[in-house]
């Protein structure tokens, strides 16, 4: 098989960049190494900034969530006994978030791509990209004993955080940056009506917590937990206790509680891989680069690099110009350090650390108030929270 882009990882990165190169006539063949169902049970992002909205509909698969998607205009920050809000629409000129999960994005992203005919492979084993520095690079993968070969033009390396396409890239060319946060985000997801319409962000002494949806009939709860709790170790009842400690208690008095329908314990971690092109193999989403949740700009930083990758090898392809893909890695890199900022100022200002010292409370508190006395500051962090411009 000859495709002129192949792409690793069924992800929401590989699957936007498919459809929107399907869409301008460039052939793709996307391959996952998981079943269709083990990537829809995955629940993880839920909020996107405009520019990922707007690429969804550029590619056709924005019906769904402008129909049942939320606009949010602001978000809530509990410390110190309480509540302020950052006003996001106001502080930037009318930005807002899209309230919508990866989950129901990435099914809309399959059923456009089902309906285009699509090349979609599942359970893809082995998958390996090779000669990416020749003109005629190749992937192989594994279907039970037998293997199998697409030729391809590019390689594109959607594959995560444990994919194979980083590791392909040799060790001498390679610069990992990396930082590992001594705590995890232990996610519920529960059939209850969310107990604010807007996001609140907790910072609690006895750690961070975030109260977020996905829709008015379904929650989704976050708490800071140590990396050495299992799931298992925690019943329902013990999360909602927690949940409770945690919140303001006018809002703790009216948190609707019931059984969980998922729960997860993620660690957090802060991650950038450069270059992201290495000859014909270009990274993209989560295989390059990782965040902590807390910015919620992990979905939204892979959004930039799918557009930036988009329009550079559409311009390879219909208008013979390189120059896209020659500046990709450098042009990605430059928005990808942006939400790694942000990422880690939001984290190091709502998360209570094991090793913090009186005198590191004392400072997280005094930025706390700044931000809240400051429009200036408060601008900072609802411009980075709506997306920095592409
Ligand atoms: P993914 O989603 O990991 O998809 C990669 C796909 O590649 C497949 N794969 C392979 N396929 C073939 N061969 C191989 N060798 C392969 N190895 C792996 C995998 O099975 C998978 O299907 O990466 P992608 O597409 O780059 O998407 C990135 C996002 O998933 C991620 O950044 C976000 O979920 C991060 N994130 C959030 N981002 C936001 O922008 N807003 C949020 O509100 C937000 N909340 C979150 C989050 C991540 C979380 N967790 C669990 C880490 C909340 C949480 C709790
Ligand atoms: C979520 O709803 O899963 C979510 C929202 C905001 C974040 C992280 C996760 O910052």
């Amino acid at each position: 098989m000859k495709v002129q882009v192949c792409i690793i990882g069924g992800g929401p990165s590989g699957l936007l960049l498919a459809q929107l190169l399907h869409r301008r006539g460039i052939a793709t063949a996307l391959l996952e190494k998981h079943p269709r169902a083990y990537v829809l049970a995955r629940i993880r992002a839920g909020v996107l900034e405009h520019g990922f909205a707007a690429l969804m509909r550029e590619a056709g698969c924005g019906e769904r969530m402008d129909r049942e998607g939320e606009i949010h205009h602001g978000l809530l920050v509990a410390h110190d006994g309480r509540v302020d809000r950052i006003d996001l629409a106001r502080l930037t000129g009318g930005s807002s978030v899209m309230v919508y999960g990866q989950t129901e994005l990435t099914r809309d992203l399959y059923e456009a791509r089902d309906r285009m005919g699509g090349i979609t492979l599942h359970n893809a084993e082995d998958a390996t990209p090779h000669d990416l520095t020749s003109d005629a690079p190749y992937v192989t993968w594994r279907e039970g004993d037998t293997r199998h070969r697409i030729d391809c033009d590019y390689v594109i390396g959607a594959d995560g955080f444990h994919g194979v396409c980083r590791p392909a890239i040799p060790r001498a060319v390679l610069r990992e940056y990396e930082r590992v946060y001594p705590f995890g985000w232990f996610g519920v997801l529960s059939r209850t009506r969310p107990v604010s319409p807007e996001l609140i962000y907790v910072n609690h002494p006895r750690g961070f917590a975030l109260c977020s949806l996905r829709s008015q009939v379904l929650s989704r709860y976050y708490l800071q937990v140590p990396l050495s709790d299992r799931v298992e170790e925690w019943s329902d009842d013990a999360f909602w206790t927690e949940l409770r400690a945690r919140l303001p208690a006018e809002v703790a008095a009216r948190l609707e509680t019931g059984p969980s329908i998922e729960k997860s314990i993620a660690p957090l971690r802060s991650f950038v891989a450069e270059p992201m092109r290495w000859g014909r193999l270009f990274l993209a989403g989560d295989a390059a680069h990782i965040v902590p949740p807390t910015g919620a700009r992990g979905l939204n930083t892979a959004a930039s690099d799918i557009y930036y990758l988009y329009h550079a090898l559409a311009d390879h392809y219909l208008k013979g110009d390189d120059a896209g893909l020659e500046g990709y890695s450098a042009r990605a890199l430059a928005r990808v350090w942006k939400a790694q900022r942000f990422s880690w100022w939001l984290t190091m200002l709502l998360h209570r650390f094991p090793d913090s010292t009186e005198y590191d409370r004392r400072l997280q508190r005094t930025e706390l108030e700044y931000l809240f006395s400051s429009e200036n500051a408060q601008r900072a962090l609802a411009e980075n929270y709506v997306g920095l411009p592409f």
